[in-house]
């Protein structure tokens, strides 16, 4: 039976707490059969709360409460409410002492939130609100405590014992357990409590801050992984310097931990001193992890340290600002990144992701804005919106005040909030207040969901060169939200003169000179922008950098694109030029294919592949980014009613009349970028694998077996996982036998690794086959198969129901029933998990009708099913839309 729908919560109701935590002192006796948690908390009254008599309500979910007291006396049953979420003690004192002792079962735990264990380890993720899983306590942001904690287990099964903070004491049983104790001096919210302990192989080193202090940096991995860290161990240096030379900001415990666990629900967790990861952003060898892996590992691992700041230090007051910690600190990570590898490649990845996922779930049933006014499962809220648009958000200010207003904006909101927990308002009055600038207006990017779209037009006065741009914004109505108010976009342009030079910009009444790249501040529902003084009529280059996450509409022909594509000035947009051609181009194509018109690519297209093919003064990392076709996922966003038939066919024709019109360029390419000496992780030969990888999923889709044959040599001699996956990831797009050889040969070499084998599932779920579904039916029943481990299931079924469009819709309804199916299995397990895979359903209506019933259909059977509220939330707000 269905239980009552799940509570929203909304912001508008904040209260600060009734009560405040001053110490938290915990004990941990972890046991196989049950773990027994005490936890004895200096509580008073919160003083900006005028609540003379409130109870006290301290959270809690699936505890067994053994006993509570108060001041050092022993209460009875009958002096607190006890139910599903919550322990209530009404008429306790101003300041008091309480303790609560419980037990938890770790083991039996597969939502992976709380305390639980991964490969025979106990570990633990407390964000949002999986503390209250642990013990009963105020679980919840605002309320920041000094923490000690006391884990006592087994001292064989469980030798390494960790927690926040610095250690400080440790010591043996009589009973065969032994304890460590730790200190963390720093206040802070229950969501970044953290406990490892297990058998762990420790990779140790250490970092010297800019004044001078010692910090001991470890990196706890199982044993068998322990020739995987010297990457993860650079990645953490160079991101500690990083942080003290563009932002001043020195590391504060004598000790910072990294423990890699396999079984996580997401990517990596900041806890304060002792950072859990899944060990896929951790673990790299070059046999077994590609470059991107390389790039992502140092990513992660940058981003997670940079919370110390952005998230410890000053946190959150309500998880409705969870992207004051989340965008900023994805900002801070991009920043980093785009200084290791190179700037525009790294915009291009973040802009790519940004406009295909998020821009579609600004156009979903789920759109929120960056600050949303409510929520069900606050898990739900850790998305592409909070994440993403948050960090372009954050861009925008250093767009709008400049590098040094920036960091001005910075060091005021670290002076004012230095271990506080604030709102985004209080973001935004640091940056304001800091460079004496108004910036009212812009909080609605805060408040307004949906991607606004930016129409430009032009005209050209040839006699007096006059140049006029005429600038609109809008944006469409969200869940909630019908009408929306202008936004204060910067948007960086340039003009772009015939010979391809930029030409400088001056508006009507400014004096001589004008600079080449300007941001101009949209704040209207239209406004113009009259230069004067041009010698001929220019291009517009719009949006530069993609200064502002918009949709920038400007009537290009593809002659002007193509132009642009080759000459301008800014790189980020030589690349979007490229890509808005090759937009236009794919979208023909799909109409072509629906009317079952004979396909053939424009005139010129070959040509400008070609010309970039050969610019040899491009890195070959930008340039295998621009020969990308955009993705299906991309493009089916294009449309009102999404075909993911003809859009995969188009694609698939584009690819394969690029792979045989230059399959000389492409072979030259391949031969011309082959390495010489062994593997070694830099942006540019990672740079050089990734063109030469591209060259060859191209010459893959040739009719004739030459591709094939060089991605089969390529996969028996390579020696990095980047080139074994581009011969793979090349077969794959073939029926060549040896695709299924080199499958075998994979897996027999790999099958012990249970983060290659991730890459082996992945594979197979995103061939676009009809056969797809049936083998993903039958690698759900293989033995390397579980529920149980998340980054499995988004392997298998992620790359199934997110990275196969042709298989998740296929016409007759299989996928979607497929998925819903699989949806129940993992919600029964692992809420959060199921929740992330479900949103595929949430866009039903952007199908052809047929589509929409079917999913519809699954839809209203997920909803009839007794749901966490984690898919509740997302399966009943799909169908609200
Ligand atoms: N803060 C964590 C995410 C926690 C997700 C909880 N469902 C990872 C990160 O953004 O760094
Ligand atoms: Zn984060």
């Amino acid at each position: 039976m269905k239980e009552a729908s799940p509570r929203t919560i909304y912001l508008k109701d904040y209260q600060p707490s009734d009560f405040l935590i001053e110490r938290t002192e915990l004990r941990f006796e972890l046991g196989e059969e049950s773990t027994r948690v005490t936890a004895r908390l200096q509580l008073r009254r919160n003083p900006a709360t005028a609540s003379a008599d409130a109870p006290l309500v301290l959270d809690g979910e699936d505890l067994e409460l053994h006993a509570v007291r108060i001041d050092g006396r022993e209460m009875q049953a009958q002096e607190w409410l006890q139910d599903a979420n919550s322990l209530t003690l009404a008429g306790v004192p101003d300041a008091f002492e309480l303790e609560i002792d419980n037990r938890i079962k770790p083991q039996e735990n597969t939502r992976l939130e709380g305390l639980y264990k991964s490969s025979g380890n106990f570990c633990t993720q407390c964000e949002a609100e999986g503390f209250r899983r642990i013990t009963y306590y105020l679980d919840r942001p605002d309320v920041l405590s000094v923490f000690t904690t006391t884990v006592v287990a087994d001292a064989t099964e469980y030798p390494v014992l960790l927690s926040n903070g610095n250690p400080v004491d440790t010591g043996r049983l009589d009973d065969g357990r032994h304890y460590a104790t730790w200190h963390d001096p720093f206040p802070k919210p229950s969501y970044l409590f953290a406990l490892v302990a297990g058998r762990l192989a420790c990779h140790s080193d250490r970092f010297i801050t800019a004044s001078g202090r010692e910090v001991e940096l470890r990196i706890y991995v199982e044993a068998h992984n322990a020739d995987k860290c010297a990457h993860a161990m650079e990645s953490v240096k160079k991101a500690m310097r990083w942080d003290e030379t563009r932002f001043g900001l020195e590391y504060d415990l004598d000790i910072y931990m990294i423990v890699a666990v396999d079984d996580f629900n997401m990517g990596a967790m900041e806890n304060k001193g002792l950072n859990v990861f899944n060990s896929q952003y951790v673990l790299a060898r070059p046999d077994t992890a590609t470059d991107d892996n390389y790039e992502h590992i140092e990513g992660v691992i940058a981003h997670e340290y940079f919370h110390n700041w952005t998230g410890n230090r000053v946190t959150c007051r309500d998880w409705f600002q969870l992207s004051l910690k989340e965008g900023l600190t994805v900002f801070r990570d991009q920043s980093f990144t785009a200084e290791m590898t190179s700037g525009t490649v790294k915009r291009i990845a973040d802009v790519r992701r940004l406009r295909t996922h998020q821009f579609a779930e600004d156009a979903s049933p789920m759109a929120h804005p960056v600050r949303p006014p409510s929520y069900m499962e606050i898990n739900n809220f850790y998305t592409v919106t909070v994440y993403e648009k948050g960090a372009e958000v954050v861009r925008m200010y250093e767009t709008l005040l400049g590098r040094d207003g920036f960091r001005r904006g910075m060091d005021l909101y670290f002076e004012r909030h230095d271990g506080q927990a604030v709102t985004t308002d209080d973001f935004l009055a640091a940056m304001a207040d800091a460079n004496g600038a108004d910036l009212e207006q812009f909080r609605r990017w805060y408040d307004q969901a949906g991607t606004p779209v930016v129409t430009v037009e032009d005209t050209w006065e040839p006699e007096s060169g006059r140049y006029t741009l005429r600038l609109s914004q809008s944006c469409p109505p969200t869940p909630g939200q019908p009408e929306k108010l202008p936004f204060l976009i910067p948007l960086r342009m340039g003009l772009v003169g015939p010979d391809g030079v930029d030409l400088p910009m001056r508006l009507e009444g400014e004096g001589d000179g004008g600079a080449t790249d300007r941001v101009f501040r949209l704040t209207e529902p239209e406004q113009t922008l009259c230069f004067t003084g041009l010698p001929a009529r220019p291009v517009p280059s719009l949006n530069r950098g993609f200064s502002a996450p918009v949709r920038v509409t400007f009537d290009y022909t593809p002659t002007l694109l193509a132009f642009l594509a080759a000459h301008d000035g800014d790189p980020f947009n030589r690349w979007d030029a490229g890509e808005r051609l090759a937009l236009t181009v794919l979208l023909d194509l799909v109409e072509d294919v629906r009317a079952g018109r004979e396909l053939a690519l424009p005139a010129g297209f070959v040509e400008a592949f070609a010309a970039v093919l050969s610019d040899t003064r491009l890195e070959p990392n930008l340039r295998a980014d621009m020969l990308v076709l955009p993705g299906e996922a991309w493009l089916a966003e294009q449309f009102e009613t999404v075909d993911p038939d003809a859009i995969h066919a188009a694609r698939e024709y584009a690819r394969r009349a690029l792979a045989t019109e230059l399959e000389a360029q492409w072979l030259a390419a391949y031969h011309g970028h082959t390495p010489e000496g062994g593997y070694r992780y830099t942006p540019e030969e990672a740079g050089r694998r990734a063109l030469r990888n591209l060259a060859l999923s191209y010459l893959a889709a040739l009719d004739s077996p030459a591709g094939a044959r060089l991605a089969e040599t390529q996969f028996r001699e390579a020696d990095n996982m980047t080139d074994t996956m581009g011969a793979l990831g090349a077969l794959m797009l073939t029926d060549d036998p040896a695709r299924g050889l080199a499958l075998a040969a994979f897996y027999e070499r790999w099958q012990d690794d249970s983060l290659v084998l991730n890459k082996w599932f992945g594979l197979q779920a995103v061939r676009q086959h009809p056969d797809t579904l049936a083998e993903v039916e039958r690698l759900l029943a293989h033995p390397a198969f579980s529920l149980g481990n998340p980054n499995r299931v988004y392997a298998l079924l992620g790359g199934f129901m997110m990275g196969n469009p042709t298989g998740f819709h296929a016409a007759d309804g299989s996928g979607y029933r497929f998925a819903a199916d699989q949806v129940l299995a993992l919600d029964a397990r692992n809420p959060q998990v199921a929740a992330r895979l479900v949103k595929v359903f949430s866009r039903w209506r952007r199908f052809d009708t047929e589509r929409q019933a079917l999913m519809r259909t699954e839809l209203e059977r997920l909803k009839g099913h007794d749901l966490s509220p984690d898919v509740y939330e997302i399966v009943s707000k799909s169908l609200e839309g």
